[in-house]
């Protein structure tokens, strides 16, 4: 029998600032386009959120979320209202739980029906000593919540749904804590989990068929991918989805993608992720990265995005050296052995190339899209400026060896020497700003080059 995902989404769900209004707008009409069916709100920095989970949203805050709901509704997009109660949250109490019950409500009554409690990222035992001594362990006091939530929202409607997000909500699955949620929290809540990793490379068949065992029922993947927040600032996700596998339906109940702060660029992961649901079993990673990014750029600057996507390779998915960056510095190297000129001239090209394609982004249609990407499009020229005196280096002291290898004149000192001593020094200069960007683009390839090079003109 052909499965598929019951939940088709994305969840807000990253560090730092949240989207905005016009952007959670658009992304929505956005996921209709695309065939997801769910959206999850849970910025982590709306103070409301998580911080100061208690207080109820002020009338303008309520009116954009009442927006957005009825937004979502309009696009065939379910909006799911998160909170994450655990920083402070006590268990046993009762005005907590009346709180957290209020904070639902004024979202049930902007029409929002599927809700969600998230127990990520707090410390793993009961810091209350009056929870302490209600329950025996923090897993049986969230379970008691949580099942006392559906309870409460099933009162208000049949229609309501809800969702956790466990606290260790990655890994192993054989725990204490990991059975105690599986075991305890009631059969119609589903269960997010974000795979072998917090952000996980690969999410397989078999993993995931012993994650649902131990949580009793098929988990909701909170997919990290193409999120780049925390340690992942520097790095901008927009390569191919890769690594889930096409049986995932029978076994998961679906998924939510944590994508970028930066919206638009998310845009070319979230429309390959979204070729996957819809189709796990005939699904193309690389034919439906093209699609994805041809729908965010256009078809004129897909070659383009192609190039720039190669130099942000790096990611959870993708964790080694921009390939084709690598593939051509390699090729550029071995040539420049034989022959310095024709090995140069290899780098160079490519070094244009990428040039060539950041004009072609930095000036695209999609002007919102060449805005979020121009932190890491300008180091990427910066690179590609780097690349082309690594071959003017090159060029320079193949022409010096040739000369007679560095033979001096009568003072010890070779005329010759002078063009490549300065495009030494100017090298070591561009390459020690380069130890200050700020952004992942381009790995280490040319920074490794770079470094070789003035290792080996010594
Ligand atoms: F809820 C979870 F499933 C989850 O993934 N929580 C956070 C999420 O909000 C964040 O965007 C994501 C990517 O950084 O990872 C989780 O947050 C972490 C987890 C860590 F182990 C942040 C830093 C960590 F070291």
């Amino acid at each position: 029998m052909v499965r598929s995902f019951v939940w088709k989404g994305i969840v807000e769900g990253f560090y730092g600032r949240p989207w905005a209004h016009e952007e959670r707008l658009d992304m929505m009409a956005f996921m209709s386009e695309i065939g997801m069916n769910a959206y999850m709100y849970a910025p982590k920095d709306d103070p409301y959120h998580r911080e100061n989970w208690r207080k109820p949203y002020p009338a303008r805050k309520l009116d954009s979320l009442r927006e957005l709901a009825s937004h979502a509704a309009s696009h065939g997009v379910s909006f799911v209202f998160a909170v994450s109660p655990g920083i402070s949250v006590r268990y046993s109490d009762k005005r907590d739980m009346d709180a957290f019950m209020q904070k639902l409500k004024a979202l049930y009554g902007a029409g929002v029906r599927d809700f969600a409690i998230l127990y990520d990222d707090i410390p793993d035992v009961l810091s209350n000593e009056d929870d302490r001594k209600a329950f025996p362990d923090l897993v049986s006091a969230q379970v008691a919540f949580a099942n006392s939530v559906l309870k409460q929202l099933k009162r208000w409607s049949d229609e309501t749904t809800l969702m956790v997000c466990p606290t260790q909500y990655h890994g192993d699955y054989n725990t204490e804590y990991v059975l105690g949620i599986g075991a305890g929290l009631s059969k119609d809540i589903d269960i997010m989990w974000t795979g072998p990793d917090v952000c996980s490379r690969e999410l397989s068949y078999e993993y995931t068929k012993s994650v649902s065992a131990a949580l009793m029922r098929p988990p909701v993947y909170w997919d990290n991918y193409p999120v780049n927040d925390a340690a992942m600032k520097g790095e901008l996700h927009i390569g191919p989805y890769t690594g889930r596998d096409p049986r995932l339906p029978q076994v998961s109940r679906g998924f939510f993608l944590n994508p970028m702060n930066q919206a638009e660029a998310s845009k070319i992961a979230l429309g390959a992720a979204a070729s996957y649901l819809r189709n796990p079993e005939g699904y193309d990673p690389q034919a439906a990265w093209e699609t994805a990014a041809a729908r965010v750029v256009g078809e004129d600057a897909l070659e383009a995005v192609t190039l720039f996507a190669d130099a942000c390779a790096i990611s959870p998915l993708h964790p080694e050296e921009p390939p084709m960056l690598k593939e051509t510095v390699g090729r550029a190297v071995r040539r420049a052995k034989e022959d310095f000129k024709e090995g140069a001239g290899i780098l160079s090209a490519h070094m244009l190339k990428m040039q060539a394609s950041a004009e072609l982004l930095r000036t695209n249609p999609n002007s919102k899209f060449a805005e979020e990407i121009s932190p890491w499009l300008e180091e990427y020229v910066k690179w590609s400026d780097i690349g082309l005196h690594i071959a003017e280096t090159i060029e320079k002291s193949g022409a010096y060896l040739a000369s007679g290898l560095g033979s001096t004149g009568r003072c010890g000192f070779s005329l010759h020497m002078l063009p490549v001593a300065s495009a030494k020094f100017k090298l070591s200069r561009m390459m020690s700003r380069a130890v200050n960007f700020k952004t992942r683009v381009c790995g280490d390839v040319l920074l490794q080059l770079g470094r070789d090079l003035l290792r080996v003109l010594q």
